[in-house]
């Protein structure tokens, strides 16, 4: 089983004025810390460092595509699960270091190996060529592949495969990852919602600005994605739901959930208990924002197959 989010990105396609491209990454572009758990990926247009931390499986830093920087840190913190009837849990699985188990030995197609754990490979599906970073970990009964894939032309895809059962019982599977986006540096990032039914606000028709803190979920009706943005260059990440995310429900009622950045949440470890989601911080105005950070939660069911 799997699941995906693209996230594309792309340049100027809002209604903006289109200044000199003023580079900010390099003050934030800090350095990061050196253990066996990190390193630095240069693959086509991308560059970024990669690193296993805080139980947020594979997670990528520091991401640079043409030489622009378009996310602080993308990572999964948490993959809450619930079973049918409560047959099990409801969990809470973070996959950190020692999930990880030896997967390089299987890693087809090698090109970039990471030492034993974290599998590197680059491949063409179609005319599309894509580098995929990932870890294979162990929880419980599970096994799961959490992996970033990347293409040359610009496309992100947070992925996740999944098998195992702890109960035998239907469940889905929650994941939910955290991008830090700072497209072009930190300062002057906005998030558009697009609808396709939703009149012109003067952003061009289907466009809204958000300015303030909330939760969405997805629409596929109205086509829904979100857009992020530097203001000053007008340069972007489309999030584009993955055909096969499914949908909230009572255990996990958001979607999409994009907070200003506070420090005391993004540089530690998902805080949050097995039911308790999500930030509760007041809602604050933003149009020039210190980061971005954005939480992007699907739904993977495992159905079990009767017996015949
Ligand atoms: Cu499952």
């Amino acid at each position: 089983m799997k699941t995906s989010l693209m996230i594309r990105l792309m340049q100027h396609v809002l209604a903006a004025r289109r200044f000199a491209v003023v580079l900010l990454v390099f003050l934030f572009a800090g350095s990061l810390p050196v253990s066996g758990h990190s390193g630095h990926t240069d693959w086509g247009p991308w560059s970024f460092d990669w690193e296993v931390k805080d139980g947020a499986g594979i997670a990528i830093r520091n991401v640079y595509y043409k030489h622009e920087l378009v996310i602080y840190k993308a990572n999964m913190p948490v993959i809450r699960v619930r079973y049918d009837g409560n047959a099990s849990g409801p969990w809470a699985d973070r996959i950190d270091w020692g999930n990880l188990q030896n997967y390089v030995s299987l890693c087809t197609s090698l090109t970039y190996g990471c030492g034993t754990k974290v599998c590197q490979k680059s491949y063409w599906i179609g005319s599309r060529h894509w580098l995929e970073i990932g870890v294979y970990a162990t929880l419980g009964s599970y096994r799961l592949y959490p992996a970033w894939q990347l293409s040359e032309d610009g496309y992100i895809m947070p992925r996740l495969w999944s098998a195992g059962l702890q109960a035998p019982a239907n469940h889905v599977h929650h994941p939910y990852w955290r991008i830090d986006f700072d497209v072009n540096g930190a300062a002057s990032d906005q998030v558009f919602v697009y609808d396709s039914i939703r009149p012109n606000e003067g952003w061009g028709p289907g466009w809204h600005k958000y300015t303030q803190e909330l939760n969405a979920v997805k629409n596929p009706l109205t086509n829904r994605r979100w857009y992020v943005r530097d203001n000053p260059t007008g340069h972007g990440v489309w999030i584009i739901p993955g055909p096969n995310d499914g949908f909230a429900d009572l255990f996990s009622t958001k979607d999409v959930a994009p907070r200003l950045y506070h420090y005391p949440d993004e540089g530690v470890p998902w805080p949050f208990s097995r039911t308790y989601l999500m930030q509760r911080r007041t809602t604050a105005a933003y149009g020039i924002t210190p980061g971005l950070p954005l939480r992007y939660n699907v739904e993977l069911r495992h159905t079990l197959r009767l017996p015949v």
